[in-house]
């Protein structure tokens, strides 16, 4: 199978049901059977939604004999549905990028037919500009210039597949690091939040939190930013939105108090993750550096191998600029994971590539819009999908046409010559 055709039927399950050639259907509205604020999930698979237009990519229909005697779903349907929702959201998030990455592909291979050192060097020049960065770029096009000529491909509308594959594949490429958490069942977890001011580390705790919780952990948060003004309540104000315990003390207190006491909170109520917020004074080194490591030393003096994550919030609209601040964070402290966040408020949403491919870091979550369950953990086939959706699906589209043309003109030719 195509690469292009698996990204297709695993985000969107539409070619299997174009296969069948199937009559148009009603269809569950997956976007509500997990929206943010809907807590009652049951209730609403025993009440479809009422859908005024039909979307124009259908998720799986949800019907009877989807569900047991439980009134469950399997775990074959379950994924299916996860991974279309999973192929929504990207897409949704990714527009921007997506518009912008699809119409310059476009215009290069219509202005360039021919694969030649020309249009690689346009093609270079395309991706820098999307903030892919230099060295992966270059990376990426080498590998492409050998494919092409491994495979022979002359057209460069024959390199679309290939393009996104190494994508995928660029991003695979270095995998000491996963960008699984590092959360563990039984104990105590963790997790540091860092960056400078407004990348949305605040915001990117609420939506974690209540990630985890509607996952039936128990979640508390610890308002470590005592330096901004009303930082302390905005935390806050997540807290009482996702129905979480917030520890706080006053503004201006030692954050590193504040995390004694969320430590000692947390210990004695049985919680499975503290989230810790903090402040990014990113312009004073020496100050952020020491208060972060008094942190992760209460930290680790209630529990050795913690904090079990020490995540980076990078803001995907600044661009190279996230770039500096992650090396900058880099050498003040360890980073375990990036959360990248606003990547639907940017077209050049090709920073997820540079951060890899240059910090070495792996991208654990990307935020894809304002609401509560638009921060999703990040993956490179979601990510590619989100950037190339309607090429990809065009595609596979013209190509099952094709087929379907030449199954039907060897019918035609074979009933022809029965008549004969
Ligand atoms: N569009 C969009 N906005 C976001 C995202 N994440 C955070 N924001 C916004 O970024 C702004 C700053 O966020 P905040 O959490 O206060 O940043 P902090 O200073 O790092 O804590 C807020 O207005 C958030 O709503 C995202 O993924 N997409
Ligand atoms: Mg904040």
């Amino acid at each position: 199978m195509s690469f292009f055709k698996r990204l297709k039927d695993k985000f969107t399950g539409q070619a299997k049901e174009e296969k069948k050639h199937e009559e148009p259907q009603e269809s569950t509205q997956l976007e509500d059977l997990d929206s943010a604020e809907s807590d009652d999930h049951q209730q609403q698979f025993d009440q479809p939604a009422e859908q005024p237009e039909p979307p124009k990519k259908k998720p799986k229909k949800l019907s009877e004999a989807d569900f047991d005697e439980d009134g469950l779903i399997s775990i074959e349907d379950f994924e299916e549905i996860e991974a279309q929702k999973l192929g929504a959201k990207f897409k949704a998030g990714l527009e921007k990028s997506r518009q912008n990455f699809q119409e310059q592909l476009n215009n290069l291979i219509a202005r360039y037919r021919k694969v030649d050192e020309d249009f690689f060097e346009a093609l270079e020049e395309m991706l820098i500009t999307a903030d892919v960065g230099f060295n992966t770029v270059m990376e990426l096009v080498d590998e492409l210039r050998d494919e092409a000529k491994r495979r022979n491909i002359q057209e460069t509308e024959d390199l679309r597949e290939v393009i996104v594959e190494k994508i995928v594949e660029i991003y695979h490429q270095d995998d000491e690091h996963s960008e699984v958490m590092n959360l563990e069942d039984g104990r105590l977890n963790v997790v540091l939040m860092v960056g400078v001011n407004g990348v949305g580390k605040t915001t990117t705790i609420g939506k974690l939190a209540h990630r985890y919780q509607a996952e039936g952990k128990k979640v508390m948060l610890a308002a470590g930013d005592t330096f901004r003004a009303g930082a302390i309540r905005q935390l806050q104000v997540w807290g009482e939105r996702v129905g979480v315990d917030v520890i706080s003390q006053s503004e201006g207190s030692d954050p590193a108090a504040v995390v004694y006491d969320a430590m000692n909170a947390a210990k004695h109520k049985g919680v499975d993750i503290l989230i810790v917020d903090t402040a990014g004074r990113l312009q004073n080194k020496a100050n952020l550096m020491n208060e972060l490591e008094k942190m992760k030393r209460v930290i680790g003096r209630a529990i050795p191998d913690a904090p079990h994550e020490s995540l980076l919030c990078l803001d995907a609209t600044t661009g190279q600029n996230a770039l500096s601040q992650a090396r900058a964070f880099k050498e003040v402290t360890d980073v375990s994971g990036i959360v990248l966040t606003k990547l639907d408020g940017t077209a050049k949403g090709g920073i997820v590539l540079a951060i890899r491919n240059e910090l070495h870091i792996p991208v654990k979550y990307v935020g894809l819009g304002e609401r509560l369950d638009d921060l999703q953990p990040f993956n490179p086939e979601s990510y590619v999908y989100g950037l190339f959706a309607d090429m990809i699906e065009q595609n596979v589209d013209a190509e099952s046409e094709e087929s379907d043309q030449e199954g039907e003109d060897a019918t035609s030719e074979t009933e022809g010559r029965s008549h004969e």
